[in-house]
């Protein structure tokens, strides 16, 4: 029994010092963004309620008995002052579920509220769920999209992998309670990514959409799509325009996808987004950013060359190595952006810009000239550019 309450003291401690770390600003930066020494959230920042049963006599031991595998590719949303983050927490199991970490300030102090997320169910239960957008639309909710993933009926016996995508859809007021509605009806046989856009567009609700042809694979599709509805409580989208493609030999030439909202800025909106591309290690996801028009939101008017962030250090080690993901930012009313990247699969961090500097990244870095030479050209008009400069 002494054992017990001893260890129990020192897992309650260390969990104590581990959501009271405080977060620093790594100095040394790219002067687009600026990363932080440790990640916010992490599996061990779940609530040990959730993985021990602390009674003495039914866990004698203080084992763990519900492991949490990751906490990663959360939404995010600034709500009464609080930087909230809507976490895809992996059990051991596999399965994805959400739950709400909350922080004063956006870069530390994430704690999870005391429950987990119970996400109603439609008439197709959901097999896994995970990667929340949050957008708080003008007409006065709050979605969440996230996919559902459920075993694909057409698959044979032998494969057990063979699952279909799609877009479920919640709506809240206060993350607390959540209403679910019909999943989104498009023509793709698989739906990831999908985002709402924050404004009606001639009356209608806009989302950025995914097609793709296979579960990983994009097949023919891959790309950035658009489509607009006239309900959110039916959301059916009979036409997909492609914003913006994947490309040979770029960082998106596998597939991309688009990470959170857009944020409106009086040049454009401004998007972030995940390019993945092949390598001989396996596939590699970065982010990137571009701006589109403000009235025609399928024309991209400004797109740098490369990616905007990538995982460097132990962001390339976890469950998918060499993977960032996005699926929320938060900005502030100074301008202040607050970019949540998840990665590798396994963990979630911050890196804090403002709107000004994203902005001016997206229209002044040069664009993609798809071949070495126009690299090479882009360097040497810096180089006269910075003559006598430096
Ligand atoms: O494993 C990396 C990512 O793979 C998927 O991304 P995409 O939809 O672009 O293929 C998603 O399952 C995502 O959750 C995951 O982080």
């Amino acid at each position: 029994m002494r054992d017990f309450n001893l260890r129990k003291q020192e897992m309650l401690s260390a969990h104590e010092a581990l959501l009271s770390r405080q977060n620093k600003e790594i100095e040394v930066s790219n002067g687009v963004f600026k990363r932080y020494q440790n990640p916010v959230v992490t599996a061990a920042h779940t609530p040990l309620a959730w993985r021990y049963d602390f009674h003495p006599e039914h866990n004698p031991y203080l084992m763990e008995r519900i492991g949490i595998n990751a906490a990663f590719n959360a939404g995010a949303i600034k709500l009464h002052g609080k930087y909230l983050l809507v976490v895809r927490v992996e059990g051991v199991d596999r399965k994805s579920f959400f739950a709400i970490a909350e922080s004063p300030n956006g870069i530390d102090h994430f704690k999870f509220w005391d429950s987990p997320v119970v996400l109603p169910e439609t008439s197709d239960p959901d097999v896994n769920v995970y990667d929340m957008r949050l957008v708080a639309h003008e007409d006065g909710w709050i979605y969440g999209l996230f996919c559902t993933e459920r075993k694909d009926p057409a698959a044979p016996a032998h494969d057990q992998t063979m699952a279909i995508a799609q877009c479920g859809i919640v709506r809240t007021k206060d993350l607390k309670t959540w209403e679910r509605l019909a999943d989104l009806q498009t023509n793709s046989p698989q739906q990831r990514n999908v985002v709402l856009h924050p404004e009606f567009v001639d009356g209608q609700y806009a989302f950025y959409t995914r097609p793709q042809d296979g579960f990983i694979e994009s097949g023919t599709g891959g790309g950035i799509g658009y489509g607009r509805c006239e309900s959110m409580e039916q959301a059916v989208i009979t036409e997909e325009t492609l914003v913006d493609n994947k490309r040979y030999h770029t960082v998106y030439e596998a597939k991309n996808g688009l990470g959170p909202e857009p944020l409106k800025t009086m040049h454009g909106w401004l998007h972030l987004a995940h390019g993945v591309r092949y390598t001989a290690a396996g596939l590699r996801y970065v982010l990137y950013l571009f701006m589109t028009d403000l009235d025609n939101l399928t024309q991209v008017t400004y797109k740098p060359a490369g990616y905007f962030l990538s995982p460097v250090g132990e962001e390339r080690i976890g469950d998918v190595s060499n993977v960032v993901f996005c699926n929320g930012w938060i900005q502030d009313d100074d301008g202040k952006v607050y970019i949540y990247y998840a990665s590798s699969d396994t963990r979630m961090h911050v890196a804090t810009s403002t709107l000004e500097q994203l902005i001016d990244y997206v229209m002044h870095t040069p664009a993609d000239g798809f071949k070495s030479a126009s690299s090479v050209q882009h360097i040497i008009n810096n180089l006269t550019k910075n003559k006598e400069l430096i």
